[in-house]
């Protein structure tokens, strides 16, 4: 049987999520504690790719055959006896209680310390096993506590979204040892990553906090009972065997395809509204991909010009339809910026404006300052991505690349269905303008050193952005948000200044103060890293010097002499490269210097244009069948790296005037619209397959994926369970799953969108 394997899970995840909504710590809702009848999740690893396809389709093909399932019962798929005098698989979770885990004569301690306000406030939890749908499974462990009290236990709860339970119970327990023990039927889709877990916080009926007590566990074992009913887990997508763009081309585009095979040596250009060939080419020959292990030959169709609708056939596949046309990515960039829109904070986003995504004002009250009792307006701003965080690195980046844009490419549409449109100001600087007055609120007035971020103190549940009501922090002042913070507000006090030259002056003057607390520190310089009990996105960055030259640069550029004999200093202390990234950011200083050539500072010039150049020059080198600069190194939100790497390549071009950098940066462009080994089209909304269930709340509260997201993508690190449990083995550029729990693969943020508006708003 042949399934429409990833439209059918997104339904039934997301309506799970939907329809259970999420209970808060603190708030004793019965929704996160019901096994409910929600869905799981089934996008799997199997052993064996399947044959080759001749069509493309990224549908699940396996069938479920007996002898696929690979456990029998008796199976012990989870043993923990604490004979080693360790503390077992465990791994810890706090959400307001606390506690410390030791081995006690062959047993896990649990002293607790204190139980918070919710159930799981304690937290042990283990992954790294899978329950198949409709196997039945026998939990078992010894059980103690020196004061009678409840815990809960979970046979396997989803690891992500609401995360409810497949199998709980609430156990009462005491001194005496009680050997549990409890059969259950898997009756979810199959979970190839469930968690087990213990809750040992509060419990409805305590009265109050019991004080200090330790809970005893031993012999914990998960054993399959029965397979007979079971299903086999399903396996990864097939992916398309023949790539291009799926959104298209440019008629003058260059135009590449590329194909796993290494033996098919023409293709043909179909005009599907015709039927007719227009073109058949001829393969290059074939090389090894090694970020995804397959052999691959390239073709040219750049010949193919005319106006119109197209896909490309070849012996082993073909692609998906694509458009050759003008205007091709008018509306993927509008959506692209729509999105930013669509992430702000601490307004009222209405159901005219918003559609799917409205919502009340959010995060509006003040937060406090991390270690006092202080407390701040900082309202506004965007989310930063699937999660609610508001963090100053991650804006400078995408301010950057929007302000960027806007001057590269002249930007000036105003008619963007924003509030701002038709102010006269152009949508683009209109949207980048809502982060940087947030960003003006989270300058110390004291002391001109910049807030780190802004959240609570734990990742939201997957509610809406007004349902996460938890006090906010303001976490500590960083060098890294205060020297990012100094950059784009110099940049902005040059950019917005035709437009509001009051504004443009308190950019300045926020720059220039901000600047004063940097050199205040004397070098003293250190990274941010999360205060121990704070726990959202750090953006840690250790190398500030990169940070430090941007802000110089940027000061200077916008007439704040006073740098100037230092510049040469801080560039010296700069690594070498020219990166865009959120931690690595020296390409822009170095552009902005290198377009806008100041006058005094020549020497500069010349490190800049040779650093710069050098780096465009490796990146080309590297450059493989699909255009990929990252040799086998995809990181985290490795759509960004590759944006970037297009945004340099523009950069290049824009300096130089030579075509060629801008064909390749178009193919990075290319690779994130379809042209890649995986065959999606990694913006949320456009193309023939792009991802359905992102790691977004907003998105996974409404039931369906926001448009206009640039999602992360391949992620060869496997740095979420998920993504461990079904991706292992897989080669770098093939770590991705479509799936609501893989945050390091599935998740969207504003500066992976940031450099893809700048690729787009380059093709207008
Ligand atoms: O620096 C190393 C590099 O040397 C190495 O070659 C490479 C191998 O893959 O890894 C690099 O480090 C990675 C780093 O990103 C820089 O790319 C880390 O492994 C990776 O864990 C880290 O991921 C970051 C992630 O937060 C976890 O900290 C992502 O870049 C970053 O985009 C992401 O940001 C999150 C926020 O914290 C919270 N909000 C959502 C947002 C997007 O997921
Ligand atoms: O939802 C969080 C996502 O926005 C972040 O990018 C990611 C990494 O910092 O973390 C996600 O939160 C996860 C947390 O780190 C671990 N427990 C599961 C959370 C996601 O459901
Ligand atoms: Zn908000």
């Amino acid at each position: 049987m042949r399934k429409k394997g990833m439209h059918r899970i997104l339904a039934l995840t997301l309506s799970g999520a939907m329809m259970l909504g999420m209970a808060g710590c603190g708030k004793k809702d019965e929704a996160t504690t019901t096994a409910a009848t929600t869905e799981a999740v089934t996008e799997v690893k199997t052993e064996a790719k399947t044959e080759a396809s001749t069509e493309p389709a990224t549908e699940a093909v396996t069938e479920a055959k007996k002898e696929d399932i690979n456990v029998k019962p008796g199976d012990v798929i989870v043993h923990m006896d604490f004979e080693d005098g360790g503390t077992g698989k465990f791994a810890e979770y706090r959400n307001g209680g606390d506690f410390e885990l030791s081995n006690e004569n062959n047993k896990l301690k649990i002293h607790i310390l204190r139980c918070g306000s919710c159930d799981y406030a304690n937290q042990i939890y283990y992954d790294g096993y899978q329950l198949l749908q409709g196997a039945e499974y026998t939990i078992s462990f010894d059980v103690s506590s020196s004061i009678e009290r409840t815990i809960q236990y979970r046979g396997g709860q989803i690891n992500g979204g609401d995360y409810h339970a497949y199998q709980e119970d609430n156990i009462k327990i005491g001194p005496e040892e009680q050997h549990i023990s409890a059969d259950f039927v898997m009756s979810e889709d199959s979970d190839p990553a469930p968690r087990m877990v213990f809750n040992m916080g509060i419990w409805e009926g305590m009265e109050g906090d019991p004080g200090e007590h330790d809970i005893y566990l031993d012999n914990i074992e998960l054993v399959v009972k029965d397979v007979t009913n079971a299903q086999v887990l399903e396996g990864l997508p097939e992916y398309p065997k023949v790539n291009v763009s799926q959104i298209g081309y440019l008629p003058s585009d260059e135009k590449k395809v590329v194909v796993k095979s290494q033996t098919t040596e023409t293709f043909q250009v179909i005009d599907t509204a015709s039927g007719k060939e227009v073109f058949t080419g001829t393969f290059g020959p074939f090389s090894f991909h090694s970020a995804s292990n397959d052999l691959v030959r390239v073709g040219d169709f750049t010949e193919v010009n005319t106006p119109g609708t197209y896909k490309i056939v070849t012996d082993v596949g073909e692609t998906y339809e694509f458009k050759i046309a003008e205007g091709v990515y008018d509306d993927v960039y509008a959506s692209a910026v729509r999105m930013l829109f669509l992430q702000r904070c601490g307004i009222n986003l209405s159901n005219a404006e918003a559609g799917d995504f409205a919502h009340p004002e959010c995060h509006t009250q003040e937060a406090i300052v991390y270690g006092t009792s202080e407390k701040k307006d900082v309202s506004g701003g965007w989310h930063d991505a699937g999660d609610y965080g508001r963090y100053v690195v991650a804006g400078a980046k995408t301010i950057q690349d929007l302000m960027l844009a806007y001057e590269d490419y002249g930007i000036k549409d105003d008619n963007m269905d924003i509030p701002e449109s038709g102010n006269g100001v152009p949508d683009i600087l209109d949207e980048a303008r809502y982060e940087l007055d947030w960003m003006l609120k989270m300058q110390d007035e004291k002391t001109g050193g910049v807030y780190h971020k802004v959240s609570g103190l734990v990742f939201p549940e997957a509610v809406s952005p007004d349902q996460e009501t938890a006090d906010m922090y303001l976490a500590p002042i960083s060098v890294t948000a205060t020297a990012d913070f100094v950059a784009v507000m110099a940049k902005a006090s040059q950019t917005y200044a035709p437009f509001d030259q009051d504004f443009a002056k308190k950019c300045y003057d926020a720059a220039v103060k901000a600047w004063g607390y940097i050199q205040s520190l004397n070098g003293n310089y250190e990274g941010y890293k999360n205060p121990d009990d704070i726990v959202t996105g750090e953006y840690p960055d250790n190398g500030i010097k990169d940070e430090i030259f941007w802000a110089a640069s940027e000061l200077y550029l916008a007439g704040y002499t006073d740098v100037k004999d230092q510049l040469k200093t801080y560039l010296d202390a700069v690594p070498i490269g020219a990166e865009l990234g959120w931690a690595d950011i020296s390409g822009y200083a170095y552009y902005d210097l290198l377009r806008q050539k100041p006058d005094g500072i020549g020497e500069v010039l010349d490190d800049v244009n040779k650093r710069f150049f050098n780096r465009v020059q490796q990146l080309e080198e590297r450059a493989d069948a699909y255009g990929m600069m990252l040799e086998t190194n995809y990181p985290w939100g490795s759509n960004m790296t590759i944006a970037n790497f297009g945004m340099l390549m523009k950069m290049a071009a824009n300096l130089t005037g030579d075509e060629n950098y801008t064909k390749m940066a178009k193919r990075q462009l290319d690779y994130v619209l379809g042209a890649n080994p995986l065959g999606y089209c990694f913006v949320t909304g456009y193309g023939s397959v792009s991802p359905q269930q992102p790691h977004h709340r907003p998105s996974q509260v409404a039931g369906k994926a926001m448009e206009g997201m640039l999602i992360g993508g391949a992620n060869g690190g496997l740095e979420d369970s998920y993504a461990k449990a079904v991706l292992y083995g897989q080669p770098p550029a093939l770590c991705y799953a479509d799936n609501v729990q893989s945050y390091s693969t599935n998740e969207s943020a504003i500066y992976w969108n940031s450099p893809l508006i700048y690729l787009l708003a380059a093709t207008k």
